[in-house]
Order: C-alpha cells, then structure tokens, then sequence
C-alpha cells in the first residue's frame, strides 16, 4: 500500500511539473521565440565577444583534460597493487613544481592581457582612426520598470524598439529611473547594467540588417519578463526617415 500510494505521489508531482513546464513555455514563448544566441554574432562586438570566448572554452579544455588525464594516470600508474605492497613514496619535484608554478601563470597572463586589450574595443567602441568616415551614433538607453527608452541624437525618443544604422557603430550610454536593469542583445554586443544616477558606456554594432532580439537582464521586479528589446537595423538612409518621423 505504501509503495503504491508513493507511486501515485509521483505520479501526480510528475504531473505537476509538466503542467507548471507547459505553463513557463507559453508565458516564455516570446523570449524563447528569440534569437538571444551569443554565439551567432551579427556584427564586430559580439564576434569579439565570440573569439574571447572560444579561446578561453579552448585553453579550459586543454586545462580540464590535461589535469584530469593526469590524476586518472596517476591513480592507476601508481595504484597500490596487492595489500603488502606499498608504492613509492615521494617527495617533491622541483622541476615538477616549477612547471605547475610558471606554466598557469604564464597562461593566465595571456588571458588577462588579451581581455584587457579587447575589453577597451567592446567598452569604447572602434578607435577613431579606424572609423573611415563611418561616424558613431549615440543613443541613450534608459531602464525603467518595465520598458525601455531609446533617446536619439535629435533628442526624440522609441520606446521598447530601437532602430540603428547598419555598419555603424552605436555609443550607447545607459541609466535607470528605478532600480538596477541590464541591457543585453547578444548578437550585437556587450551586456551593459543601467544603473540609477549613473551612466554607463557600451557599444553595439550590426554588419546585417534585421531584426534582433534581447531582454532586461537583471531581475528588476514583478514585470521583468516584459522587458525585452527589439532592435532593427535598417540602412542609414532609413534611419534618417525614421529619425524625422519621431514625435
Ligand atoms: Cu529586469
């Protein structure tokens, strides 16, 4: 009786969750609808972003198998064999030593260096020598509880959408009216937090028109779900419609 009561308790708790799974996937659809994917970069930030972050997955790899490898050689190459056996005791190797000493830290700084040098690009954007004539446009983000607002350089502002150049790059600035918000499309750039009575800097840029797709990444109350951003990218001559039709 026990047994099978346990049963029907699983049962209807299986049950509950795949109706309480159900229910999440409706109410989510929208977002899961989007392309929030980082890996599959839209434009020069994100597929920086992308190259940080394979050379790093790749270099955890050689790490995770090459110690890994090693205590599992260990375990079985010096493994006590019978029980009046005893394996060699050592102790210490210096050269052993040397090598797990200097040869993470050489490679931490490389990592180290390589994120500084990029992490100056993804903040600022492209240096000006190397803009050709392609001259920045600012937007000003502003997170409030639940939308956001995409202020332009004529002073006009979209709500929830922003609409961008393509192949130009986009000096975002960012701050909040509430609490702590986090503006993220990851196909076009950095994750940048809108904080009240702070501004923060970031830039995105597209290599393809279209439409692309992020949301508010830091929980900020009852309506953060809601909080998603649209951006389309659209040439320059479209933009600049866009930009006179603004009220
Ligand atoms: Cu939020």
């Amino acid at each position: 009786m026990k047994t099978r009561g346990a049963y029907r308790g699983g049962k209807l708790l299986a049950a509950i969750s795949l109706g309480v799974l159900t229910a999440g996937i409706g109410t989510f659809s929208s977002v899961l609808a989007a392309n929030t994917n980082f890996l599959d970069p839209a434009g020069p930030p994100a597929r920086t972003i992308d190259m940080l972050f394979y050379v790093f997955l790749a270099c955890s790899i050689v790490v995770l198998v090459g110690v890994g490898g090693a205590v599992i050689y260990a375990c079985f190459r010096f493994r006590r064999r019978s029980d009046d056996e005893m394996p060699a005791q050592i102790h210490g190797n210096a050269r052993l030593e040397r090598a797990w000493i200097i040869g993470p830290a050489v490679l931490l700084f490389a990592l180290f260096i390589l994120s500084v040098v990029n992490v100056g690009y993804l903040r600022s954007g492209p240096s000006p020598a190397s803009l050709a004539g392609r001259d920045p446009v600012s937007v000003h983000v502003t997170g409030q509880q639940f939308y956001w607002t995409f202020t332009y350089p004529n002073g006009k502002s979209s709500i929830r959408t922003m609409e961008i150049p393509v192949n130009t790059p986009i000096d975002l600035t960012t701050s909040s009216k509430d609490v702590i918000h986090g503006f993220w499309v990851p196909q076009l750039g950095a994750k940048i937090d809108a904080l009240p009575g702070i501004i923060n800097h970031a830039f995105i840029e597209a290599s393809q028109k279209g439409t692309y797709q992020g949301q508010c990444y830091e929980f900020c109350g009852v309506g953060h779900d809601q909080m998603l951003i649209t951006v389309k990218v659209v040439s320059m001559a479209q933009y600049q419609s866009y930009l006179s039709s603004l009220s």
